[in-house]
């Protein structure tokens, strides 16, 4: 479907990429590349707005979930440079729960009924695959109705792929994360001996072949060039035009405390809705783009919903990654107030489960006087 975009009204940098926008039309590499060094930001989130709207309207979905962390023990502490997450076995900032403890952070959703459980830890060093196996099906026999979306692509390949056994003991879909930067040159400056990119793609795409969906992500603002970012979209969207398993991308905004990067600034806002608004005109294949409260502020998602964004994640409860790195943000956001933040944003807010099927309406809004 062509929407109604007046071409002459863009800089003519843009216009190109208007007239494509415009024809419902695949951009290139240079396009976004284009869209990645632009100055003219605010034309770019036109583009990107004409894009979520055909593809959703005004809908903006959120969900009502909760993060677990079962542990933050990680082979791979000064691997990631850029992560405040993760602590060696011994550190004071170490912890690893007890089954009994994750069923009991699984049970602390104050508030509305969760849908999700968005569960992802460091890789440790000693819990075996079927430490795992038995915390899936426990939590799916206490929590039945839960979603249960486990494991970045980093810790499915610690487990040694094996995504089957993980998929019959209930787990439902992965989560985005682990993608980092693809490209070798910035994969080796920020976490050097991970999982790398190929193996990535592999995860997901065995992933995808046995009917598990998952998201895509990609982290931001440290040592990558624009170059380093298209290739890395364009990656993501040539797997998905092989297997359409991927929900949602996510870009991640990187937080520089904590860590061993040495880079010690934040993301500026404008950054954060260009890798919004660019993501959504080069992804065109995947279907949702979130606009992460937890990191980049309840305020700028929802300035991030009029840039291509049509998601703002969930209730979360617990967050640790983000916190750990710096963030200042809330842990926690009820349902009336991520339906509160929607709305004022000018959109209409749907609950959704993980896999974007709409639960209920919003409520109505409240009445004012
Ligand atoms: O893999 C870690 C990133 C990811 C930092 O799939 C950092 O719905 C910035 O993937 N600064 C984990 N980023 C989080 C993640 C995620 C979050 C919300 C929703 C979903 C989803 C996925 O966080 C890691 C890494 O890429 N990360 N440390 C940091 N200092």
């Amino acid at each position: 479907m062509s929407v109604s975009l007046r071409l002459g009204s863009f800089p003519r940098p843009l216009q190109d990429i208007a007239a494509k926008v415009r024809d419902d039309e695949r951009l290139d590499g240079d396009d976004a590349l284009t869209c990645f060094t632009t100055p003219h930001l605010l034309h770019l989130g036109r583009l990107a707005n004409a894009v979520r709207r055909r593809l959703h309207g005004d809908v903006a979905f959120y969900n009502i979930n909760r993060h677990i962390n079962p542990t933050n023990i990680c082979v791979y502490t000064y691997n990631c440079k850029f992560c405040g997450f993760a602590a060696l076995p011994g550190e004071d900032h170490a912890w690893e729960m007890s089954h009994e403890e994750v069923y009991e952070h699984a049970a602390k959703q104050g508030g509305d009924r969760v849908t999700e459980f968005h569960i992802v830890g460091g890789l440790h060093p000693d819990l075996s695959l079927d430490w795992y196996l038995e915390m899936l099906r426990g939590l799916k026999e206490r929590f039945p109705s839960v979603h249960l979306k486990a494991f970045t692509a980093i810790e499915i390949g610690w487990f040694a792929q094996r995504e089957k056994r993980m998929r019959d003991a209930g787990l439902g879909s992965l989560p985005g994360g682990g993608a980092e930067i693809f490209h070798p040159d910035v994969r080796e400056i920020i976490c050097d001996g991970k999982l790398d990119s190929d193996e990535w793609i592999e995860v997901h795409r065995t992933a995808h072949r046995l009917g598990i969906r998952s998201n895509s992500t990609m982290l931001y603002g440290h040592v990558e060039k624009p170059e380093h970012k298209v290739d890395h979209l364009l990656r993501l969207r040539d797997l998905q035009d092989d297997t359409g398993g991927f929900n949602a991308f996510i870009p991640l905004a990187y937080h520089p405390e904590n860590n061993y990067m040495g880079l010690r600034y934040h993301t500026t806002g404008s950054e954060d809705l260009r890798h919004i608004a660019t993501s959504r005109l080069v992804l065109d294949n995947i279907p949702h783009i979130k606009a992460y409260w937890v990191m980049i502020t309840p305020k700028l998602a929802q300035v991030a919903l009029s840039f291509g964004a049509d998601d703002i994640d969930g209730t979360v409860v617990e967050e640790t990654i983000y916190h750990m790195a710096g963030a200042d943000t809330e842990q926690h956001l009820e349902r009336p107030e991520l339906e509160r933040i929607v709305r004022e944003a000018g959109f209409t807010p749907v609950q959704r489960d993980t896999l974007y099927n709409p639960l209920q309406s919003a409520q109505p809004a409240p009445v004012a006087g």
